[in-house]
């Protein structure tokens, strides 16, 4: 059976999340944005409310909450600001690997000390060179004793300059193909050799911190090997499977926030003596935006939902990101579009949603690489 009312717990975590949202986070979301400042404040708070880690198991103190659900939260946040709502999920991204392939001891010290404080993690995989095609990635592992010597470097790590410790990839053997080649290391930020570079100045999602980080003989003890030696590369993409139904659900949020946005003040503005929202030229787009966002959000839902009952999602998870990515973009230009000129400015809100809406086709998979793991899926049940 299918049934989409949310229980009571999961309506009362929205709440929570959008409250928290429309009340802390949207009215900072300019000064983050024109200052670059990282919302460390909103953060805590949002923490103390049990908004950040909502994957993290019960076990190593968080809510453990399900894709699904933790959907529910994202989307909220993200209608207040997607740069804030970024900085927060990145700590999700980090830990899935964590929570996919760590161990008792890994998941007590990592996970449970970010459940203890105000902390964040981040997710090393991009390098210069290699995003789309992570195969390519150059970053070497070498053990030495009971130690393993990192080199290399990672690029756009969200959260670089803030987290406390990095997921990394790393190749620790480059003859092998992909799935055997790489290692996922946890690995301290204060680590000697790391170093963090300076916060690029993005596009949209400002308030998000995002930087290159330099590993230099980078000593990881091997008790920080996540899972087995040779299989990171899988632990990596299987975090994707959490994590791309959530930046989808977070794309959802922009996108509301767009029509909500576009909605209100096609009622109010007034031309040829009517309201705007009278000429069916803008009624329709507010149309088109509810269309791409009611069925975004329930793929994101479905993929959620697939992950959650044990199911391989992939396919689902990809469509729900490209989907989802797109509509944000559609439904950012066309409120900038209903605002006419003052959509342009930044006194309104809706050119920010069109800057930051833009990041959302590009990481966690770029919408080509959604299509390329879409497709292969055709493929393969093809054959
Ligand atoms: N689960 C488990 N195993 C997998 C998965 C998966 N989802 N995907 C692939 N694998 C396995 C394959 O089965 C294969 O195994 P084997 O060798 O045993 O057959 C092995 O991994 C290699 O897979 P492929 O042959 O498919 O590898 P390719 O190199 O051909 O292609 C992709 C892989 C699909 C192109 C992959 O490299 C990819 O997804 N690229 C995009 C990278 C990406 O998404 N980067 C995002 C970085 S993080 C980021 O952007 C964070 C943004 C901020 C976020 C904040 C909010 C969350
Ligand atoms: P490329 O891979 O060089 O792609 C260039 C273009 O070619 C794209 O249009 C792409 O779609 C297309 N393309 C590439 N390969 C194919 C193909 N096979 N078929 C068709 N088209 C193709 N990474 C992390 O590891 N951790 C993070 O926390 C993180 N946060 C980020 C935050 C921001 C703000 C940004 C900008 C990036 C972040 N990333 C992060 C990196 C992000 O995931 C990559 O930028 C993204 O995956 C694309 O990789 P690339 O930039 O190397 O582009």
């Amino acid at each position: 059976s299918v049934d989409f009312t949310l229980s009571e717990d999961q309506e009362s975590v929205r709440n929570l999340a959008r409250k928290f949202s429309r009340e802390v986070i949207l009215p900072a979301a300019s000064h983050h944005d024109k200052t670059g400042e990282y919302p460390v404040e909103i953060i805590k708070q949002a923490w103390e409310l049990g908004l950040v880690n909502t994957h993290i198991p019960q076990a190593y103190g968080g809510l453990g909450l399900g894709v699904f659900d933790a959907s529910l939260v994202s989307e909220e946040l993200a209608y207040g600001c997607t740069g804030i709502q970024t900085a927060i999920e990145a700590n999700g991204l980090a830990e899935a690997p964590v929570i996919l392939a760590g161990n008792e001891e890994q998941k007590k010290k990592y996970l449970g000390r970010m459940t203890e404080e105000p902390l964040m993690a981040g997710y090393c995989v991009t390098e210069p060179g290699a995003g789309s095609d992570v195969a390519n990635a150059k970053t070497t592992a070498v053990k030495h004793g009971d130690k393993w010597v990192v080199n290399g470097q990672k690029m756009w790590i969200t959260n670089g300059g803030k987290a406390n410790w990095y997921f990394l990839l790393a190749k620790t053997d480059p003859k092998a193909n992909a799935g055997n080649a790489f290692t996922g290391f946890i690995v301290d930020a204060d680590s000697p050799g790391i170093i963090v570079g300076r916060k690029e100045w993005n596009m949209g999602q400002r308030a998000s911190d995002t930087r290159g980080i330099t590993f230099e003989n980078v000593e990881i003890p091997h008790e920080n090997v996540l899972g087995a030696v040779g299989k990171g590369f899988k632990v990596a993409m299987g975090a994707f499977d959490t994590t791309r139904p959530l930046v989808a659900s977070a794309a959802v949020g922009l996108a509301q926030r767009a029509l909500d946005e576009a909605t209100n003040y096609a009622l109010e503005r007034k031309t040829m003596g009517v309201p705007i929202i009278q000429h069916q030229a803008i009624a329709f787009m507010l149309a088109d935006m509810a269309i791409g966002i009611e069925s975004s959000r329930m793929m994101v839902w479905l993929a959620g939902q697939m992950r959650d009952s044990g199911k391989r999602n992939t396919y689902h998870a990809s469509i729900a990101k490209a989907l989802a990515s797109e509509t944000a973009n559609k439904c950012a230009a066309d409120a900038v579009q209903i605002f006419g000129g003052n959509g342009y400015n930044s006194e309104y809100p809706v050119e920010k949603l069109m800057r930051d809406a833009k990041i959302f086709m590009i990481y966690e998979g770029t919408s080509q690489i959604q299509r390329l793991i879409i497709s292969r899926a055709i493929a393969d049940a093809a054959m």
